[in-house]
């Protein structure tokens, strides 16, 4: 037989044999270059937002900002620093809502989410992304691992989020050392495990626990929480760790859910040592920011 006639034949059995093999019930889990979608829920955050739309880095392919009736000027601002975000109105009321917007409209492989009021460092996300291309398919921030801190957290919300976490882990038989905190990145291929539906600052309890529950493969980062740069919190320290208890009874509820077999892993602890880096941030004025374009 000729080389060519061979390199046929070869070719012939090669498809043959593909034929038979079954085919993957899923995309590949990496993609070699994932596309990235950062998700940024703001309520009145003009003064805050153009410091962290200026520290995303470069690989962010679409910012997808959801606005929750701002009063002030938080759209504008938000076009006048970059002009290409993606805005999105929140459908409903509360953090939850604006993050399952946020996730509806991104159109990257990998998604991560932060706060707009500049108490996430944006140049952190490439740990998140590091870890979603290596497999991982949900990454959670911690301010209690190694390298990470906060500079927020009060006596009471610390306690408060210690006993939840605690509670979170008997109910999923995980590992989790921080709970309520909601610097996360995810595959958008597991968004439909998750069916998210919480509408306020319980969604980050939701998505960590329905995480643990699909069996999803989970890392936890250390991260540094910053303080909020200007203006009021949002979150009621009872009110919300009310709603964040609620949720957990209720997941404990439905353990037996299709999803209820999956086996425990454990979660990656990834450490790492760094210098202390000196952030250095202020609040804009967004009368300023603005001027220029209304030609004021
Ligand atoms: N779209 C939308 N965003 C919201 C809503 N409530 C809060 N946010 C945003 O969600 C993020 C977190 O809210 P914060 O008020 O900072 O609450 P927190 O970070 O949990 O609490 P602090 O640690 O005290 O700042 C911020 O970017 C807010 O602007 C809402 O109802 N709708
Ligand atoms: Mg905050």
């Amino acid at each position: 037989m000729t080389y060519l006639g061979q390199a046929k034949a070869a070719s012939f059995e090669q498809d043959h044999l593909h034929e038979e093999l079954p085919h993957p019930p899923v995309p590949p889990l990496v993609h070699r270059h994932p596309s990235v979608s950062l998700v940024i829920p703001t309520l009145n955050e003009a003064r805050n937002l153009p410091w962290v739309l200026r520290r995303i880095p470069p690989f962010v392919d679409q910012v997808v900002i959801v606005d929750g009736r701002s009063v002030d000027d938080t759209v504008k601002v938000a076009r006048a620093v970059r002009p290409n975000v993606d805005i999105v109105l929140e459908p409903e009321k509360g953090k939850g809502a604006a993050i399952r917007a946020g996730f509806a409209a991104s159109t990257g492989d990998l998604i991560v989410m932060i706060d707009a009021d500049g108490s996430m460092d944006p140049g952190e996300i490439g740990w998140y992304t590091e870890l979603l291309s290596s497999g991982f398919d949900f990454v959670k921030g911690s301010r209690y691992l190694t390298g990470g801190t906060s500079d927020d957290l009060t006596w009471l919300r610390g306690q408060g989020n210690r006993a939840l976490t605690g509670l979170a882990n008997v109910a999923c038989h995980r590992h989790f050392s921080d709970l309520c905190y909601g610097y996360v990145g995810l595959r958008r291929q597991v968004l439909p495990l998750l069916e998210l539906a919480s509408s306020g600052f319980e969604i980050e309890t939701e998505l960590a626990v329905r995480a643990a529950l699909a069996g999803l493969r989970i890392a936890e980062v250390p991260t540094h929480e910053l303080n909020r740069l200007s203006g009021t919190s949002n979150l009621r320290t009872f009110r919300d760790g009310w709603r964040v208890l609620h949720t957990l009874v209720k997941e404990w509820y439905v353990w037996d859910s299709p999803t209820a077999g999956a086996p425990a892993e454990s979660i990656l602890r990834v450490r790492y040592h760094e210098l202390p880096v000196e952030i250095t941030r202020s609040p804009d004025d967004p009368a300023a920011l603005l001027a220029p374009a209304t030609g004021i």
